[in-house]
C-alpha cells in the first residue's frame, strides 16, 4: 500500500513531485478564523453553481475573495474583478488569508507570495471535480496553495496528460497543498464526497485555492 495512504501527522510533509507537497494540518491553529472569514465573504458573495462553457452546472459550489474572482459561464472560463452575480467587486483577501497563503508557500519553498485571488469551493457529500488543469491564470509558475476544511476528501494528482496516471491523496481538515514551477500545470481531480459529518463544518468539504491570476 501506498505511503500516501498511511495516517499523517499534523506538522508533517508528504512531497507529491519536484515542486508540490502537502502540509499536513498546517491550516488547524487558523481554522476559526479562516471560517469567520468566509462567512463574511459568502454573506456578500454567496456560493453559486457555475454553468460551464458546454452547458452543464458544476456540483462544486464556487465563490472567490480577491482582486480577481474565477468565473465561468457559456462564454468561457476566465478571472473578473467583479462579482458577475452582483455588479460588485468580489470580498478583498483577508489578513488570516493573506498570511496563511505566504506561510505555506514559504514553508514549501516559495518565498514572497502574494496571491491576488482566492476561488472557494463548497462541496455537499456525493460532490466531485472532474479531472483538470488551472490554466485561466496569467502566471503559471507561481504556486498555488489550496486549503481543506471539514468532510475529508481523496484528491487525485496526475500528470500533463489528461490520461496519465493517478496518484489518490487523501485530504483532511486542515490539510494544506503547495505546489508550482514544473508541477503548477498537472492535471487534478477530487473523487466523489463521501457521505459523513464534521464537527466544526457540518455535511460539508470547503476547499480554498489561493492563486495569482494576473
Ligand atoms: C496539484 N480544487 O479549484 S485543490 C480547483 O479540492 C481545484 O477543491 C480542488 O482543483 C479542491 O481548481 C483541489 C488542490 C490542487 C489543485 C491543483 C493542483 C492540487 C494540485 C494542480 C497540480 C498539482
Ligand atoms: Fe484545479
Amino acid at each position: 500500500m501506498s505511503d500516501l495512504f498511511a495516517a499523517h501527522h499534523h506538522g508533517t510533509r508528504t512531497d507529491l513531485a519536484a515542486q508540490a507537497c502537502v502540509l499536513h494540518g498546517f491550516a488547524l491553529g487558523v481554522v476559526d478564523a479562516l471560517l469567520a472569514d468566509i462567512r463574511a465573504i459568502e454573506a456578500s458573495a454567496p456560493f453559486r453553481h457555475l454553468v460551464t462553457p458546454g452547458g452543464h452546472v458544476m456540483q462544486v459550489a464556487m465563490t472567490n475573495a480577491g482582486t480577481f474572482g474565477w468565473c465561468s459561464d457559456r462564454r468561457g472560463y476566465r478571472y473578473d474583478r467583479l462579482d458577475p452575480q452582483s455588479g460588485k467587486p468580489w470580498p478583498a483577501l483577508t489578513p488570516a488569508f493573506l498570511r496563511l497563503a505566504a506561510d505555506a508557500a514559504r514553508e514549501a519553498g516559495f518565498d514572497g507570495y502574494v496571491p491576488d485571488a482566492c476561488l472557494v469551493n463548497r462541496y455537499a457529500p456525493g460532490t466531485r471535480l472532474s479531472l483538470h488543469q488551472d490554466r485561466d491564470e496569467d502566471d503559471r509558475v507561481a504556486p498555488i496553495v489550496s486549503v481543506s476544511l471539514g468532510l475529508p476528501a481523496t484528491f487525485l494528482f496526475g500528470g500533463f496528460a489528461r490520461s496519465d496516471k493517478t496518484v489518490r491523496v487523501p485530504l483532511t481538515h486542515g490539510d494544506v497543498v503547495v505546489w508550482g514551477g514544473s508541477d503548477r500545470m498537472r492535471f487534478h481531480g477530487v473523487l466523489p464526497v463521501k457521505p459523513g459529518r464534521h464537527d466544526a463544518l457540518g455535511e460539508l468539504r470547503l476547499n480554498l485555492t489561493f492563486r495569482k491570476a494576473r
